[in-house]
């Protein structure tokens, strides 16, 4: 028995034959529509296409992972694995304790199953008994046929899981993303070891497995780019509920919090949240770079920073940052420092297009970074702007901007992440890559190597972008930017 079924043994309520008699009856007959096939379909086989060319001959598990325990016998809600989200197209709430298995076919190819828990009968005690997974606790779920016209894929159901995926373990080389679900991962081991593979290399299988999944993901295919014109779209929607919520902020006090909680509805309403904690940071918060706390006041003449970005249900997630004059317009010192970090980020962007290299665009903005502290004397004394660029003696201005500018972005807000340092940072931008520009200019209150009218005052702007066949697209240009664009946009949503 697991701690959480005795946990709740002192609420349980006995249960007689005649009850479960009773609620096993009276139900009108289920509707029998089959889903229509969804969208992504055709994509996902795509990806799994990829995937499984890699690894011919063998057998691919990749689990969508279980329900986490928030606390007791409460959940969290439901998150799939990224690499399972993206080769099933499955996304938010599905499908707890799912397994996509690529089974290869003995023509060459493979056939892509997926196990899961199907919608269970009436008659059954799941129905009504399993608080976690029955129908009268959680809802519905789909039936094997159900998933087979959603998705254009075998459906098995998850019982028959085990005994397949150890089918011919010493033959057929087996590999799992183990991070997903450490039971799945488990099952898998135990049948390896069964047929006396050795561990030290099905482990590495497992990590190159894990690799691949992971860098599928570095070119998104045109469905994942309309996902992330919506999950900007609905973002600039959250910005825009900010702005018109900005006097409130104000009057009710933690004004922080108060813009994180407009932001956040609506994520909720357009989307399946938020994809990462906000960040909202007034004043000198701006200045902590992960600022979730969120409990700060916002004062009239703050700078406030709002780093957020909607999850759309398929879990694409934009991340876009912007900096906001309380009042409504910059004072000359926030404008200098604002200024300074479009330039950079213009720069950034220019640097965005196929053949150049992922790093490009950090060393077109730092650059820019490096003039204006150099321009305001801040780098130590008999250090310019080449000086502090140098990589092996210099790097000074990163006291005041210590982050990259840039990262892949999509179902992950860091996606990718498995991707290796010659792939990720020294690759080389190819069309249909995703990624943010962001840099930011970050002077503490208690900087005392920084300007007396600079103290307290952090600006980023963060935009999301595709490359193009030559160049790149701003996802989020409909988004003012420049310090004149930004006031006017404050200004009219203010008459609004
Ligand atoms: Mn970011």
């Amino acid at each position: 028995m697991s701690e959480e079924q005795k946990q709740s043994d002192n609420r349980a309520r006995p249960t007689t034959d005649e009850f479960r008699e009773f609620v096993a009856s009276g139900w009108a007959p289920r509707a029998v529509a089959t889903p229509e096939r969804a969208e992504v379909a055709a994509y996902a086989a795509q990806r799994r296409e990829a995937l499984a060319a890699a690894f011919p001959g063998e057998r691919l598990v990749i689990p969508a992972g279980g329900l986490k325990v928030r606390s007791n016998d409460t959940d969290y809600v439901f998150r799939p694995h990224s690499a399972f989200a993206h080769l099933t197209g499955l996304g938010a709430d599905r499908e707890p304790d799912a397994v996509l298995v690529l089974e290869p076919l003995e023509e060459g190819g493979h056939e892509a199953q997926l196990f899961f828990r199907p919608l269970a009968d009436r008659d059954t005690d799941e129905f009504f008994g399993d608080a976690r997974y029955g129908e009268f606790w959680v809802g519905a779920r789909p039936t094997l046929a159900d998933m087979e016209a959603e998705l254009g894929l075998r459906a098995r159901h998850i019982d028959d899981f085990e005994p397949a995926v150890g089918k011919d373990a010493g033959v057929v080389t087996i590999r799992v993303i183990r991070e997903a679900d450490t039971q799945v991962a488990g099952i898998v081991e135990a049948a390896r070891s069964a047929a006396s593979v050795a561990q030290e290399q099905a482990a590495e299988q497992d990590d190159a497995l894990s690799h691949a999944a992971s860098t599928l993901r570095l070119v998104k295919d045109e469905w994942e780019i309309d996902q992330m014109r919506e999950a900007v779209a609905a973002t600039h929607t959250g910005f825009e509920a900010v702005i018109a919520g900005m006097g409130e902020a104000l009057e009710r006090g933690r004004g922080e919090r108060w813009i994180e909680g407009v932001f956040g509805l609506h994520a909720r309403h357009q989307g399946n949240g938020v994809g990462y904690d906000s960040i909202c940071a007034a004043g000198d918060h701006a200045n902590t770079l992960h600022w979730i706390k969120n409990t700060g006041e916002v004062h009239e003449g703050d700078l406030v920073l709002i780093d957020a970005g909607v999850e759309v249900d398929s879990l694409f997630t934009a991340d876009i940052t912007r900096t906001l004059p309380v009042s409504g317009r910059f004072t000359d010192a926030q404008r200098e420092i604002y200024d300074a970090v479009y330039a950079a980020q213009e720069a950034g962007i220019a640097a965005v297009r196929p053949g150049a290299r992922f790093s490009d665009i950090h060393a077109a903005a730092i650059r820019v970074i490096a003039e204006h502290l150099h321009r305001w004397g801040l780098l130590p004394e008999g250090i310019d702007v080449e000086g502090t660029l140098d990589t092996e003696h210099g790097q000074y201005h990163r006291r005041w901007m210590v982050h990259g500018t840039s990262h892949h972005l999509g179902i992950d807000v860091h996606d990718c992440a498995l991707a290796t340092r010659a792939e990720y940072m020294d690759g080389e931008l190819a069309p249909g890559m995703v990624l943010t520009v962001e840099p930011g200019l970050y002077f503490k209150a208690d900087d005392l190597l920084a300007p007396e009218r600079f103290r307290g005052i952090g600006v980023r702007i963060e935009d999301d972008v595709v490359v193009t066949e030559d160049g790149c697209e701003v996802l989020s240009a409909d988004m003012p930017r420049t310090s004149a664009d930004v006031e006017a946009w404050i200004a009219r949503i203010a008459q609004a």
